[in-house]
């Protein structure tokens, strides 16, 4: 087998890579270790930035987003009984966020890659990247039960953190920067109608709560917890008891309680791959970096990443000029390191921290009323949620 851009992993950035290249008639092929069904019922995030909203217009995939995405003008930040809301539109001229699952993001993009015809791999197995540092790689794999060798003229790195393509980077050429905090999320998912239309972030003593939706009927919760949370302690009536606790300020919000339909445990990590390129392949996505979710900035983060390397591949194969891929690195990571920061920011400020001083505790109070009273402050949160421009 032949293509262009080999593509490694078909969650939103190797999918929405594939369909930009579509657009430049660039010929790519998507390996995935999973099955479809497997990677359609993945829950994950859910809040899209104004610039990935405008990309997935731009590539043709915003038809259902449009009419079935949530859009939210504004989020409520809650601490010590009393709630502060966010005005999006006023603070960032007219910009706003649009709430809608990654999952149908993702059904969207296969949908569309199959209009085309283009091809993904599902259940590709033992994928091994070759020869990066020359100008013709390649990727084995198996599928199916026979072994397949797929040459190409770059190798783009979707597959996640746990993938292989950063792996394949010689350790000595990685440059890494981590961050792992001493608190996960516990995420619900629960058939009960959003009790109101904007996101709740709460700060409370026993810990962060954050109040989301993924549709009309349906709506996304998640607690603080331990690291090592054991599933079998928060029994369903533990968990309404704490939500209601947690995010209830007092205003007379009242959380609509349903049948719980998933609950998970998601670690909390900040991680840069800086090098985002060795040779001839390029990484994108988580598989490059990963953010604490407080700031709602992963997917969006991989979107930022394949519109510079689509724009950088582009340029290569209608001109042969290398100096977009030379650049690559560089224009990702500025706005890799801004969304690392904002998620920093919001993780600190919305959690308790287990070993928290009185002191830091005070300066994280005095934190939350500056950016929730001071326009500066607003306009600070504001910007960055709604998403800086692409690259
Ligand atoms: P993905 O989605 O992990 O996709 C990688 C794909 O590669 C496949 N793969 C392989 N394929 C072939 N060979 C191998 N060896 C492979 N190894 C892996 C995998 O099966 C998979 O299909 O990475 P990608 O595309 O970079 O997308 C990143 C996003 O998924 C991620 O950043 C977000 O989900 C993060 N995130 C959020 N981001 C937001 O922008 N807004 C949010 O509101 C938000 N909320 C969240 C989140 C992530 C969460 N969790 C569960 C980590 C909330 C949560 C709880
Ligand atoms: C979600 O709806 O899953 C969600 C919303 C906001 C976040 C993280 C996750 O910051």
């Amino acid at each position: 087998m032949k293509t262009q851009v080999a593509i490694i992993g078909a969650g939103p950035a190797g999918l929405l890579l594939a369909q930009l290249l579509r657009q430049n008639a660039i010929d790519c092929v998507i390996l995935e270790a999973r099955s479809e069904e497997y990677v359609l019922s993945r829950i994950r995030a859910g809040v899209l930035e104004h610039p990935t909203v405008e990309l997935l217009h731009s590539i043709g995939a915003g038809d259902r987003l449009g009419r079935e995405g949530l859009p939210h003008e504004g989020v409520d930040i809650v601490f010590r009984g009393e709630k502060r809301r966010i005005d999006f539109p006023s603070l960032t001229d007219g910009k706003k966020v649009t709430v809608y699952g990654q999952q149908e993001v993702v059904k969207d993009l296969i949908a569309l890659k199959k209009d085309f015809d283009g091809q993904i791999l599902f259940e590709a197995e033992n994928v091994q990247l070759h020869d990066i540092e020359s100008d013709s790689p390649s990727v084995s794999f198996t599928r199916h039960g026979e072994d397949v060798v797929l040459t190409c003229d770059f190798i783009a790195g979707c597959d996640g953190f746990h993938g292989v393509s950063r792996q394949t980077i010689p350790q000595d050429r990685l440059k890494l920067f981590e961050k792992v905090y001493p608190f996960a999320w516990l995420g619900l998912l629960a058939e009960a109608a959003p009790a109101q239309d904007e996101l709740i972030y709460s700060y409370h003593q026993n810990g962060f709560a954050l109040f989301s939706m993924r549709s009309p009927e349906v709506t996304r919760l998640y607690l603080q917890c331990h690291p090592e949370e054991n599933l079998d302690e928060w029994p369903d009536e533990r968990v309404w008891s704490e939500l209601h606790t947690r995010l209830e300020s007092g205003d007379g919000f009242r959380l609509n309680e349903g049948k719980i339909l998933r609950k998970d445990v998601t670690p909390m990590r900040s991680f840069v791959c800086e090098t985002m390129r060795h040779g001839r392949l390029f990484l994108a996505g988580d598989s490059a970096h990963i953010v604490p979710p407080t700031g709602a900035k992963g997917l969006n983060l991989a979107a930022g990443d394949v519109k510079v390397l689509n724009d950088a591949l582009v340029a290569f194969f209608k001109s042969g000029s290398t100096d977009l891929l030379d650049a690559y690195e560089a224009t990702a990571l500025k706005r890799v390191w801004a969304a690392e920061r904002f998620s920093w920011f919001m993780t600190r400020l919305l959690h308790k921290f287990p070993d928290g001083e009185p002191f830091d505790e005070a300066i994280q109070i005095a934190d939350l009323d500056y950016f929730t009273s001071s326009e500066a402050g607003r306009k600070t949160i504001a910007e960055n949620y709604v998403g800086l421009p692409f690259g």
